[in-house]
């Protein structure tokens, strides 16, 4: 199952996992958020409808029910699985759309949602319910259909062309702080941090100079980036942040601040949940202008429209500032790098392996990356895939890219030449997991994710010498009053059946 440690439902053989989710705390409220502990509730309603399961796989309500109860730890792939089991067993089980909807809308299958929805409607015209959220997925499909014209559009010109930067003024009681001669510097981060410690906004002249000046910095970047440490260099490498800024800034505190002598690796999901996500986005920018060579960023699976349009993100920066600022995000996000190889021994990336085997480095530097990830693929495995225990790959809990075992892990590794690889993309009691014999690192910083998993964060240090991971772990500090999924997308926040 998908709490940490927990053993697996039955219906998908032998599988087992963490992934990076947790369950919400109110009924009816939040669903798919992160503000409540019954995470445990959860897993032992999969447990006793998976042996219900056993002994009458033929009723549709354990299986509509189990699916509740994986759409509430994140596990969309099962929950779409066991929707669609219910509505096998019993085409007129209506519970069952809806399950299929949420699920499908939670894995940014917005079509495939609207025609459960419109089955609701149909054989329930009179449900206010069914009816807002049947308007409001059809919003979304309408909106994704707009957005694919202008894309295949040649025109399609970059927001940042139709930005005016030098003529936007700061009034004069703007008393944050400002790029010095257009330039990031070490006293603008600091003031910057400080300034979003006492929750003020950034001047939104300020936010678009970073913006447009990290996405040049980002593009000249290849998908994968190769460095090199020197014997006596030591690399910080951090996982998922999620919006947790006060967090972050306590990773600062205990790690040192970035710098030339400093360097961190923060390895995607640096947004959405976490009702800080600008602060978080805004912050690693700007270190990443202040020291390019010496601050790294990967991509993960948040920093992607679909996402950003569900879990928070693109709620936030239309609500701190506009859409148009959230469409430029979009754009330096396509732009983040996939990978990043240190010393030719160890990858690292976000989600994992890939599906298929005998991927190699050079296919990975030949990835296109300037785009949304497609379904299936290379780019889609390196931000989406997990490890798991058993030997070989299977199906996905997510509903995206797959799992993969040791014996995937090994021979990726010798054909390219590696000794281990380091993801991040799930929560860990720890903050870090070692899997696959050693060959299988992950590392999760957003530690109490979510305001409620209890997790500790994690970063690692690796230095040149011996390129030896070295784990250090934190709890979590207190934040200002504004709860994760704050931003989310209503249909995320409303209560689902
Ligand atoms: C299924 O869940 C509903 C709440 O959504 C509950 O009222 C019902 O009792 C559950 N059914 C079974 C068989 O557990
Ligand atoms: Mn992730």
């Amino acid at each position: 199952f998908c709490g940490f440690g927990a053993s697996p439902a039955n219906f998908i053989s032998g599988k087992r996992g963490e992934h990076e989710a947790n369950s919400p705390k109110s009924r009816g409220r939040l669903p798919l958020a992160c503000d409540g502990n019954e995470n445990k509730d959860y897993e032992n309603a999969i447990k006793f409808y998976s042996e219900a399961l056993e002994l009458n796989p033929s009723n549709a309500i354990y299986y509509s029910n189990r699916s509740l109860a994986y759409l509430r730890t994140e596990c969309y792939g099962y929950a779409l699985a066991d929707a669609t089991k219910a509505l096998e067993v019993d085409k007129n089980y209506i519970k069952g759309y809806y399950r299929r909807a949420t699920s499908n809308m939670a894995l940014g299958k917005f079509k495939a949602a609207l025609k459960d929805y419109e089955t609701v409607v149909r054989v329930r015209p009179n449900d206010k319910d069914a009816k807002m959220k049947y308007q409001e997925c059809n919003k979304i499909v309408k909106q994704k259909a707009f957005e694919r014209a202008i894309a295949s559009d040649e025109t399609k010109k970059s927001v940042v062309d139709s930005l005016d930067i030098e003529s936007m003024t700061i009034e004069d009681d703007y008393a944050g702080p400002k790029l010095e001669d257009g330039k990031v510097t070490v006293s603008f981060m600091t003031d910057m941090m400080e300034w979003f410690k006492e929750q003020k906004k950034l001047h939104r002249k300020c936010a678009y100079q970073i913006l447009v000046q990290v996405k040049d910095v980002l593009s000249k970047l290849p998908s994968l980036v190769e460095i090199t440490l020197k014997e006596t260099d030591k690399l910080t490498i951090c996982g998922d942040t999620h919006g947790q800024y006060y967090d972050l800034l306590n990773i600062f505190k205990l790690n040192g601040l970035p710098s030339d002598a400093n360097p961190y690796l923060f390895n995607g999901d640096f947004v959405d949940r976490g009702s800080f996500s600008l602060e978080v986005i805004l912050t690693l920018f700007g270190f990443k202008l202040l020291y390019p060579d010496n601050f790294h960023l990967l991509r993960g699976n948040h920093e992607t429209d679909n996402m950003n349009q569900m879990y928070g993100f693109e709620g936030e920066v239309k609500a701190k500032y506009t859409a148009q600022m959230f469409q430029l995000f979009s754009e330096v996000f396509q732009w983040l790098p996939l990978a990043q190889c240190i010393n030719t021994k160890v990858l690292v990336m976000h989600g994992g392996l890939f599906s298929e085997d005998g991927v190699t480095l050079d296919d990975i530097r030949k990835i296109d990356r300037n785009r949304q990830p497609p379904d299936s693929g290379p780019m889609c495995d390196l931000l989406w895939s997990d490890p798991q225990p058993q030997n070989g790959r299977s199906v996905s809990k997510r509903g995206v890219s797959c799992q993969f075992g040791p014996d995937v892990t090994e021979s990726f590794l010798e054909k390219n030449k590696l000794d281990y690889i380091i993801r991040s993309h799930e929560v860990k009691a720890e903050g870090y997991e070692v899997t696959h014999s050693g060959k299988c690192i992950t590392v999760f910083s957003a530690p109490n994710y979510c305001d409620q998993m209890g997790n500790k964060g994690a970063y690692i240090h690796l230095r040149g010498s011996d390129l030896k991971p070295e784990f250090h772990q934190f709890t979590a500090v207190p934040h200002p009053n504004v709860k994760p999924m704050a931003y989310a997308n209503t249909l995320m926040q409303l209560g689902m059946m």
